[in-house]
């Protein structure tokens, strides 16, 4: 017996190999399209070529045709004929080493003497299952279907790949079927991504193994029309309708702008997704209120007990959305958060430019599940629109390790749910479970890893009391105006207790700052300038006015100002961590981790970006440093200090010269000498910002030998001595991973370079900075998961009741973290 499938397997190499080389040149690239049942070619009604298979002299194996032909089929080619497998069989084709789409096209019909009910098999390579037990009949009646297209992507290495149909062997009389079968070699569309993990409301970076195989669920063009493999021509996907899946009521589909082209990024290849999918989209709707009140809820029924990787593709198709922070939304998938202040501009870089957000989840138990993934308008960064926007999902089944394993229960029918569990259902749904439990036990360790637990409440009570102007919510549909509340002088007396000195918080040439307290116990700041001070009526005016034309998350919040008699007067939303300088060098705080650091970092870069791209103009900043981003008590970065803003120029004349101003140490060396100031000359200070973070430094300290005097050149002249790591802080040494570590010296080397061309925009130091804050993290995941799973206490709280541990974790982290941001309770 063995002997004898070992030669059809041979004889059937040879015959791929012979319909490889008479077929057309697609087949040359890789791509295998086998119409089994078949033994010539034919062309289907969408005009592809199928190679057919047979070799009907062994008795093992059968051709033969469908009794009937059911009037939703595509087309004759490759539905109507079939292989027919009575015992087991394997397919081996030679493929070069890569990752490639598998499709398995089942027409679950009477088969001349073979009965559709006793269709029951399994479909395994070397080491993974595909399908187990599987009944293609009742997998397609619970799908509505006729016929059924399974998709599987995998990464094979081996050179071949062999494919085997097994009967069951827990019924008599069963056999196995296929119709059609297609391989499409692929790049590596998955692993390069990056890739959170969504647990709790506090998503982890997850890096996925270059072999884990996948399986397609769903593959949707949200709020577009279905997409046939022909006009998918890179890899002849099928995309859907998303129209049956949608739950809420308030959902509106969009087709682009006429005048706008789609653009795909360097980051983003065109193989992606056509471009088909992002001409379309799903938004909320215009009624603001109503959206508020509502999600953008799609419910898609999976398989439990595995985890599954979104991805969710975007891209602005309609004015006036062209610029960042004027649309921002929460992704959630199963009711927990993915992502906040999701804001497509910010990821892709402009209207009509695509990109897509990739996040993988768990679901345990077994049977089947609804994953619920949902849109709601995130407000956190004060957006002008109330709305979110969908243009494509995909939904990927990943195999489970242990015995290697994508196989599922088969679906229960509609009409009676309850009707599958065999005994072997239970036992593969125990064993699924199993290694469901694993995998948690694995991902928990690695969020227990994470110290910080975002705190979601910021828009709540921030954002909203914070600036009375804001109370109501449509006002969210229009740019802030250019007013701002006014105090009179007497209130900001009362606030400050008539400025008493044990209310002050800092003093500097400008004048002093105080804590204050407004509108009974919201605590403020309140910078009383001086008159006397460099910084002038001009520079208290910019203030007012950049800060109440920009709001963002990372940029520090104006509430209002005074101006009386010779008094000018800013108050401002209470910054209870202070400067982030006091938390670098000569203080008595506790150090800053090196992740908190890398947080501080991303925020205060997301901020810039902001300024650089929030407007037609775009604002530099002038006055980039360490005293000027602050922190708040819960270590969110914010840039402050917008005396010195000005608007850049128009776009094609990006420079502006005007007197230098700025300070020594941060100052961009090409803006000294040639008088022009650019975007690029506030990279270069937030350069010398991430040197100063990572060394703990004053960035001139003329104390120290005359090489060491400037921050910026000792690092520089350390990095190319391949040094750098000596003058790091000794106090995160030990917790900066090295891939970390060279990520960050990599990007603060290239924002201090000498000519401002050199530099990249915020936009990629924003970008390189997230990659040096996941390759910290992985890190961390890989070394704690290798360790890890021993820890018997979180296996035992998973396996009861998985959503406990976030709790838990979230308890630890809280612990620890107060302890940091706490010392002695500032
Ligand atoms: C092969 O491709 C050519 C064009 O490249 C097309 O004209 C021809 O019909 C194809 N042959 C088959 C058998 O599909
Ligand atoms: C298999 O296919 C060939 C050609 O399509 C046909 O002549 C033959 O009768 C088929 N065999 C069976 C068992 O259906
Ligand atoms: C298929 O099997 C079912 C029961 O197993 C039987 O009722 C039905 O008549 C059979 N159909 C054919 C075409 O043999
Ligand atoms: C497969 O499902 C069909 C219902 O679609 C059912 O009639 C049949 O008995 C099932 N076969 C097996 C082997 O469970
Ligand atoms: C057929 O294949 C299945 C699964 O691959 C295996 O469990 C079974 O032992 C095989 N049967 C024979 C007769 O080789
Ligand atoms: C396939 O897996 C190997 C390791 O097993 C990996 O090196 C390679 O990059 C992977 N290829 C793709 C396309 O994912
Ligand atoms: C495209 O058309 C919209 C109005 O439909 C307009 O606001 C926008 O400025 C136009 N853009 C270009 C580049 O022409
Ligand atoms: C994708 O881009 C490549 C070159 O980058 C080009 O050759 C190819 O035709 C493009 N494919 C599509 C579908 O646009
Ligand atoms: C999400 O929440 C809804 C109710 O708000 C609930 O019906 C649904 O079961 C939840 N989904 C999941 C996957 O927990
Ligand atoms: C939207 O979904 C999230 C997550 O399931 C839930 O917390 C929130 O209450 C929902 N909001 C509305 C308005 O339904
Ligand atoms: C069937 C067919 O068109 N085959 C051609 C594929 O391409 C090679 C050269 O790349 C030709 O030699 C074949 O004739």
């Amino acid at each position: 017996m063995a002997f004898q499938i070992q030669l059809v397997t041979l004889k059937l190499f040879a015959l791929v190999s012979l319909a490889m080389a008479a077929g057309n040149n697609s087949t040359a690239s890789g791509h295998i399209l086998l119409s089994c049942g078949e033994s010539d070619q034919s062309i289907d009604d969408s005009g592809r070529t199928w190679d057919g298979d047979t070799f009907s002299k062994f008795a093992l194996v059968l051709n033969s045709t469908a009794s009937n032909q059911d009037s939703s089929l595509p087309s004759t080619v490759p539905w109507m004929s079939a292989r027919i497998f009575t015992s087991n069989y394997t397919y081996s084709f030679p493929v070069s080493s890569s990752r490639m789409f598998l499709r398995l096209y089942f027409y679950p019909a009477a088969y001349e003497n073979y009965n559709f009910s006793d269709a029951y098999f399994s479909v395994t390579t070397t080491n993974l299952v595909f399908l187990n037990e599987f009944n293609a009949s009742q997998t397609a009646q619970a799908k509505n279907s006729a016929y059924l297209t399974l998709e599987f992507s995998v990464n094979i290495s081996t050179g071949s790949l062999d494919l085997t149909f097994a009967p069951s062997a827990h019924q008599s009389g069963s056999y196995a079927f296929v119709n059609g079968i297609e391989i499409v070699p692929t790049p590596d569309i998955f692993t390069a991504a990056d890739t959170r993990f969504v647990s709790g409301d506090n998503p982890a970076p997850f890096s996925l193994s270059p072999d884990t195989a996948f399986q397609t669920m769903y593959r949707l063009n949200i709020g577009g029309p279905s997409i046939s493999p022909r006009d998918d021509s890179d890899f002849y996907r099928s995309w859907d309708i998303d129209r049956p899946y949608i739950f809420s009521d308030s959902r509106v589909d969009f087709y682009k702008d006429s005048n706008l082209t789609i653009e795909y990024t360097p980051k983003v290849p065109n193989y992606t997704a056509p471009v088909d999918v992002y001409v379309t989209a799903r938004m909320m709707g215009p009624n603001a209120q109503m959206n508020l009140k509502t999600n953008l809820t799609w419910i898609l029924p999976v398989d439990a007990g595995f985890s599954y990787l979104l991805r969710f593709h975007f891209c602005e198709i309609k004015y006036p959305i062209t610029k960042v922070n004027q649309r921002t939304f929460f992704i959630y998938i199963n009711n927990q958060t993915a992502q906040q202040q999701m804001d497509v501009i910010l990821w892709s870089g402009g209207i009509g430019r695509t990109t897509y957000r990739d996040y993988v989840i768990v679901t345990t138990g077994s049977g089947q599940v609804d994953m619920w993934v949902a849109l709601h308008p995130d407000l956190s960064s004060r957006p002008e629109f109330v709305d979110a926007i969908l243009n494509g999902l995909e939904v990927f089944k990943l195999q489970n390790y242990g015995p290697n394993n994508l196989a599922g229960l088969n679906p229960p029918l509609p009409q009676k749910p309850d009707a599958n569990p065999s005994g072997v259902g239970a036992v593969i749904g125990g064993v699924v479970g199993g290694f469901a439990v694993l995998l948690i036990v694995c991902f928990s360790i690695c969020i227990i890893c994470r110290r910080k637990k975002k705190i979601r409440k910021d828009y709540g009570n921030h954002t909203l009391t914070a600036n009375p102007r804001h109370t109501d919510k449509p006002s969210y549909l229009t740019l802030p105006s250019n007013h701002c509340r006014h105090f009179s002088f007497a209130e900001v007396q009362i606030a400050t207790n008539n400025f008493n000195q044990s209310f002050l918080l800092g003093k500097g040439g400008f004048g002093n700052v105080y804590l204050g307290s407004i509108d009974s116990g919201t605590k403020v700041a309140i910078k009383r300038c001086n008159p006397m001070s460099k910084q002038g009526v001009h520079e208290f005016h910019t203030e007012i006015e950049m800060l109440s034309k920009f709001r963002h998350r990372h940029l520090v919040s104006l509430i209002g100002y005074c101006q009386a008699k010779s008094e000018m007067i800013l108050v401002y939303d209470y910054m209870a961590h202070g400067t982030l300088r006091e938390h670098l060098y000569n203080t008595k705080s506790l150090p800053l981790l090196w992740q908190q650091r890398l947080e501080i970092c991303i925020g205060a870069a997301r901020g810039l970006h902001y300024l650089h791209t929030g407007s037609e103009q775009g604002i530099i900043h002038r006055d980039v440093k360490t005293t000027n981003i602050l922190l708040d008590s819960k270590l969110v970065a914010k840039v402050s200090d917008f005396g010195l803003s000005k608007a850049s120029p128009d776009i094609d004349n990006t420079h502006m010269s005007t007197a230098v101003k700025g300070t020594f140490g941060y100052l961009d060396p090409e803006y000294f000498r040639l008088q022009r100031l650019t975007k690029k000359s506030d990279v270069y200070s937030f350069g010398v910002v991430l040197f100063e973070i990572l060394c703990a430094r004053p960035v001139i300290n003329t104390l120290l030998p005359e090489e060491q005097v400037s921050l910026r050149d000792w690092a520089l002249f350390c990095r190319k001595e391949g040094v750098l790591e000596e003058i790091i802080d000794p106090r995160v040494k030990e917790e900066i991973t090295p891939e970390s570590f060279r990520k960050f010296a990599e990007i603060a080397e290239q924002c201090v370079a000498d000519r401002s061309i050199d530099r990249p925009s915020m936009g990629d130091v924003l970008w390189n900075l997230e990659l040096a804050l996941q390759l910290q993290d992985s890190a961390r995941y890989n070394s704690s998961c290798a360790a890890g799973a021993s820890s018997r206490q979180i296996i035992e709280v998973h396996s009861n009741k998985p959503s406990t541990h976030s709790t838990i974790s979230a308890a630890a982290q809280e612990d620890i973290f107060s302890a940091i941001i706490h010392p002695e309770g500032r």
